[in-house]
């Protein structure tokens, strides 16, 4: 059997996502995390490594190279295994033979490095192409598929690794926009060497789960099953949160229906620890996966991070906290009854020693009190990992307690409720917030208009029939 079918069931972390690239220390610090968690391959790809995306053609210069070479021997040393991804989608033509070139000089240069598995990564790229590659081709899929099995069978007679895609569309509601064209995936699956694999992220770009039956429906389109490319931890989408809730969403039995799995986790590299813990308890676990005791048990191998220079912390306080920042579509439970007592108490005003009020105000204290006293960390890295989301949680929850000291005060009854560190434009400010406000997203994926712009202009139509 040949290194590139051999069915090893590939398990890792890929670092695929925007914004800088992790450094080589970070990715030392990786591989240690990932040998610890059982995990097989590491993935480069990060969109901002200029070499990676931008400028794909130019070689990589000596320093480039150099980390080349630490990546494989950092993982050889560990036994993991390396891929390494190419991104020429913004801008290859696909029949231009200086192109293939580029591509085989490219990997000419990783495979002396002492690279041997690939991918080519076609994802959140135009999915228009060069007139003369349409007219040859008909078809985005057909011109990659034919483009991709030639860089393939060119690397296969090199190195015989294993060889992977990211095709354009790459998740179901891309496929149900037709992003790529009609029948990509079908074509693909047809006319890409049955070795290759096929990168999927699920039904959405970040999927909240992953389900066998479409799974399965993936597989028959695609004639292999998917290796999966999961989002659930990245977060360079939304600067303002992080993910280390845990590896949560996804049945057991999909480690069975699939080729692999590699995430794509945070871009702030020191809070990915509990996500690489979970999803490696996940691969160990042959029945009832419990995401919560995973996460728990993650958060405890954590714990000895969160050393401060002054008082110690306390690890219920942790839990708390990481409940802030759990997963996309949920919080924690902690954090989800936190928030759901405080409305409780904010919405309906209760006498100022009302016992619920006030140990529901305690407890948002204790986490405000955590948030204050993480400056103190030891592990600088991970206190500027998340500063900036740990800050704006504070600013919040400082918000509400002066508010509610506000209401139960009879002296202030009756008076509007100002803060002096709350003040109009540099809090909550700037442009972002301004163009945040025009249209708000509804549960349902739909957005509206705010109500307050609907007067501004009139609608497309009634322009039209006034200007006849
Ligand atoms: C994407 C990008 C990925 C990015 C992620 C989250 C894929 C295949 N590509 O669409 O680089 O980090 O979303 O923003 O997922």
């Amino acid at each position: 059997m040949s290194a590139s079918s051999e069915p090893l069931f590939l398990s890792g972390v890929i670092e695929g996502f925007y914004g800088p690239p992790w450094t080589p220390a970070e990715r030392r610090q990786l591989w240690d995390w990932m040998v610890e968690a059982g995990l097989n391959t590491y993935f480069y790809g990060p969109k901002d490594d200029l070499h990676q995306r931008a400028i794909w053609r130019v070689p990589y210069d000596a320093a480039g190279l150099n980390e080349v070479g630490d990546a494989v021997r950092g993982c050889r040393e560990r036994g993991l295994r390396l891929i390494y991804a190419c991104s020429p989608g913004l801008d290859v033509g696909y029949s231009d033979p200086a192109d293939l070139r580029a591509m085989e000089a490219r990997l000419t240069q990783l495979m002396e490095a002492g690279v041997t598995e690939f991918c080519i990564l076609l994802d959140d790229i135009p999915d228009a192409m060069r007139p003369e590659d349409q007219a040859r081709w008909g078809s985005l899929a057909a011109a990659q598929a034919d483009w991709v099995n030639a860089v393939y069978r060119w690397s296969r007679a090199r190195t015989g690794g294993r060889f992977l895609v990211c095709p354009t569309p790459y998740c179901g509601r891309m496929v149900a926009a037709r992003h790529g064209g009609e029948g990509y995936l079908e074509v693909l699956g047809r006319e890409l060497a049955p070795e290759i694999e096929i990168f999927w992220t699920g039904p959405e770009i970040i999927s909240e789960r992953l389900d066998l039956d479409p799974i399965a429906r993936l597989t028959q389109v695609l004639r292999r099953p998917p290796l999966i490319w999961d989002n659930l931890f990245a977060n360079d989408y939304d600067g303002r949160r992080f993910f280390c809730g845990p590896y949560a969403g996804r049945p057991l039995e999909l480690k069975r229906a699939v080729r692999g799995i590699l995430l794509n986790p945070n871009t702030e590299f020191p809070l990915n620890f509990v996500p690489i813990q979970s999803f490696g308890a996940y691969l160990r676990a042959e029945s009832g996966w419990d995401a919560r005791a995973s996460f728990l048990k993650g958060l405890e191998a954590w714990w000895p991070q969160w050393a401060t220079v002054g008082a110690p912390l306390a690890f219920a306080d942790l839990v708390t906290f990481a409940d802030c920042f759990y997963l996309p579509y949920h919080d924690g439970p902690e954090a989800d009854a936190l928030a759901r007592d405080v409305a409780r108490c904010l919405g309906a005003p209760r006498p100022p020693d009302d016992p619920e009020s006030l140990a529901v105000r305690a407890r948002m204290l204790r986490l405000k009190d955590f948030c204050a006293r993480l400056v103190d960390l030891t592990d600088r890295g991970l206190f500027h990992a998340c500063h900036r989301r740990v800050w704006e949680l504070r600013e919040e929850l400082d918000l509400i307690d002066r508010w509610w000291s506000h209401r139960i005060d009879p002296a202030r009854a009756g008076t509007p409720f100002e803060s002096d560190f709350h003040r109009p434009k540099t809090y909550r400010g700037g442009f972002v917030v301004r163009l945040q406000s025009f249209l708000k997203p509804r549960p349902d994926g739909s957005m509206a208009l705010a109500p307050e712009l609907a007067h501004e202009s009139p609608p497309m139509n009634l322009r039209s029939e006034s200007a006849t």
